[in-house]
């Protein structure tokens, strides 16, 4: 396992030198944020952002994310050209060494929350998503935390539109097509494709979702079978789905060897419905085991990248949702501390904790 931590770049208000002293903390998960949806990266930027972090002694053997155009997830307009920009983004990045790639196939909206400062009983505040303030949001007139300043509500609306016609499985079917063109240039890189699951795991305003459960990643593992096209395990994300056993797919994902990269945070379910908070990492807060989690994953093999991902924000810190320092510094340490038992319980036949 190797402890990792996002970073936003130079604009980040957290420093690397602030990163490099938490415990157990190896590398960064960083991107180039001002290159367009569908553009190739300059490589003197990638040469020099590896060289930033490598003068702090961190690797940059992650990214997240390399962004996949709409036109890519709808299968029209100038698809294969972006495919062809995204191959050769994979090389230069291979170049600068980068050996995993986080990216997400979700149309038009990564991740959703309905409230991005919830305040906690403890002081703390955190992203939530309740399933009542959800269902009062107005598609025709859409003004979503965290979105507004993405897109405005007409481009929004045209958007939807767009993707009214596309069914879950062209949607899936456009997935495989851009994989199928990909994953050769990372067999011949040795970059692995870590695909994020959707947040949160359900079909939002009527568009298609793909990667929600165990038998999406199963459909889509089967159809494009190299090693190389893997998973993104974030716990926080699958896990908002309730019928999803997260330490089950853990398990076998990683015996697969298709966990590349894991997300581990511990979310709250709030109500009977979709609803949950964030919450910090400790198992006890949450609804996710944690302990469980990192048992199953290190008991089947798993050897790839982990981040803590979102925390809240404490201790009076006003970082960006979900990616403060000081709660996602804790849940690095508290994550270290559960690999560092697992490890070694495991190495001597201990365990008796996970599957
Ligand atoms: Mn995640």
């Amino acid at each position: 396992m190797k402890m990792t931590f996002r970073w936003y770049g130079e604009s980040d208000s957290i420093s690397l030198d602030s990163i490099r002293q938490i415990p157990g903390v190896r590398g960064v998960v960083t991107a180039l944020y001002d290159v367009p949806v569908g553009g190739v990266w300059k490589e003197s930027s990638v040469a020099a952002l590896a060289r930033l972090c490598r003068e702090k002694g961190l690797e940059m053997e992650v990214i997240e994310s390399v962004p996949v155009h709409e036109d890519i997830k709808m299968g029209c307009g100038r698809r294969d050209e972006y495919i062809a920009n995204y191959a050769e983004n994979i090389r230069i990045l291979a170049r600068h060494g980068v050996r995993c790639v986080c990216y997400n196939f979700m149309p038009v909206f990564d991740w959703l929350r309905t409230d991005m400062h919830r305040v906690n009983a403890d002081g703390s505040n955190s992203l939530a998503y309740s399933a009542e303030d959800f269902a009062r949001v107005d598609p025709d007139n859409l003004h979503l935390p965290g979105w507004d300043e993405s897109y405005t509500p007409s481009q929004l609306k045209g958007l939807l539109e767009a993707y009214r016609g596309i069914s879950r499985e062209k949607l899936f079917e456009n997935l495989v097509y851009f994989l199928e063109r990909i994953i050769p240039v990372c067999d011949e890189t040795g970059v692995k494709m870590a695909i994020h699951p959707d947040d949160p795991p359900w079909n939002v305003f009527g568009i298609p979702r793909t990667v929600s459960s165990e038998a999406d990643l199963d459909a889509l593992f089967a159809a494009v079978p190299s090693k190389n096209n893997g998973l993104t395990l974030c716990t926080g994300s699958l896990g908002a789905g309730r019928s999803n056993d997260i330490v089950g797919m853990a398990a076998k994902y990683a015996a697969q060897g298709r966990v590349h990269f894991a997300h581990l945070r511990n979310i709250k379910y709030t109500d009977d419905a979709d609803s949950f908070c964030e919450t910090g990492h400790y198992t006890p807060d949450g609804s996710l085991d944690m302990a469980e989690i990192v048992f199953a994953l290190v008991r089947n093999g798993f050897d790839g990248y982990v981040r803590p991902d979102h925390g809240r924000n404490i201790w009076g810190e006003d970082g960006k949702p979900g990616y403060g320092l000081y709660d996602r510094a804790l849940g690095a340490t508290y994550l270290n501390g559960l690999f560092e038992a697992a490890e070694k319980l495991i190495a001597r036949g201990a365990d008796k904790v996970g599957k």
